[in-house]
């Protein structure tokens, strides 16, 4: 069993729950729920999986018997699109089994690519316990030989309540990122195992009889065993700083880089351990070639970094 660290964060009023394992950065989760309308964001059509079809891994469960049109099914998952017209959209199968996830699917990207951000949508046009989701996400980068450790993300806090009476959200909307930079480097796989969600009663709670080995805890609550539909999963490729080059012009450096100069600055530091970045005050001209932007930056005495921030 591996020691993991909770980190909790607080978004929109809701306490949400997130763990990781120490080797991984800082994953943080933004949760928004309600109506379509309310949500910071939606379906995305152009996301690195989009269109993709899921290989489906030993333990999956299926799907509720009640799912019959091929289109509610993986296509589902990866067609830019919420609920459709069935109203039964990416329902997963109830009972898997107490610690057993419903669905368990893996994505082999088109080409290797740094994963920046993790969007589920779950709804039901009934609006009970079927629109919460936890899942975990694991990532491949050597082709799907090797995975990384799963990140756990319950999107609601067990004992949260929906029904049409209490909240009444027809969509949740999970982001998953990381703040110390892209989720995954240049991952070739990604595999995803969802749970169940509901007791029938609209409560949110964890998969697991006992302690959840994920999050080390008990929520005191016998495991879901009604699965959510899933509407959307789209990853999000990590938008790339621009690189940075330098070249000695007599007694300055010339830094350059391509893309945006809009809120650029230059800072320094005059260690790595620990840095010390602050912006150079006056901070230097920055001219453009139209492609191309330059700032020189007077070389002092001594050793320094610099790095460009916006
Ligand atoms: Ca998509
Ligand atoms: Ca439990
Ligand atoms: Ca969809």
């Amino acid at each position: 069993m591996k020691t993991m660290i909770p980190f909790l964060c607080s978004l929109s009023g809701a306490a949400i729950c997130l763990w990781q394992a120490p080797a991984c950065a800082a994953p943080s989760l933004a949760v928004s729920q309600g109506e379509e309308s309310a949500l910071p964001v939606l379906y995305d059509s152009t996301d690195l999986i989009q269109g993709l079809i899921a290989t489906e891994l030993p333990g999956d469960k299926g799907w509720h018997p009640a799912v019959v049109n091929a289109e509610d099914k993986l296509p589902a998952f990866t067609d830019g699109a919420g609920i459709l017209a069935s109203g039964l959209t990416g329902l997963l199968n109830d009972f898997p089994g107490a610690g057993l996830p419903a669905k368990r699917i893996q994505y082999a990207l088109a080409a290797p690519a740094d994963i920046g951000e993790i969007r589920v949508f779950t709804g039901n046009n009934g609006r009970d316990g079927r629109v919460f989701h936890t899942y975990t996400v694991r990532f491949s980068s050597d082709g799907g030989q090797t995975f990384t450790e799963p990140v756990y993300v319950q999107s609601h806090p067990s004992g949260t309540l929906n029904t049409p009476q209490i909240n009444n959200w027809r969509v949740v909307l999970s982001q998953l990122t990381d703040t110390a930079g892209p989720l995954a480097l240049q991952a070739t796989h990604v595999e995803f195992d969802f749970y169940s969600v509901d007791n029938t009663g609209g409560q949110m709670r964890d998969p697991f009889d006992g302690l959840n080995p994920f999050t080390g805890t008990d929520d005191g609550l016998t495991a879901a065993f009604v699965s959510p539909l899933v509407w959307e999963i789209d990853v999000l490729a990590a938008t790339r700083p621009p690189a940075l080059s330098a070249v000695r012009v007599g007694n300055n450096l010339a830094l350059s880089w391509v893309g945006p100069a809009q809120g650029a600055a230059i800072q320094s530091t005059a260690s790595l351990s620990p840095p010390d970045w602050q912006d150079l005050n006056p901070q230097p001209a920055i001219t453009s070639d139209g492609t191309t932007n330059t700032a020189l930056v007077l070389i002092e005495a001594g050793q320094g970094y610099l790095r460009l921030r916006f």
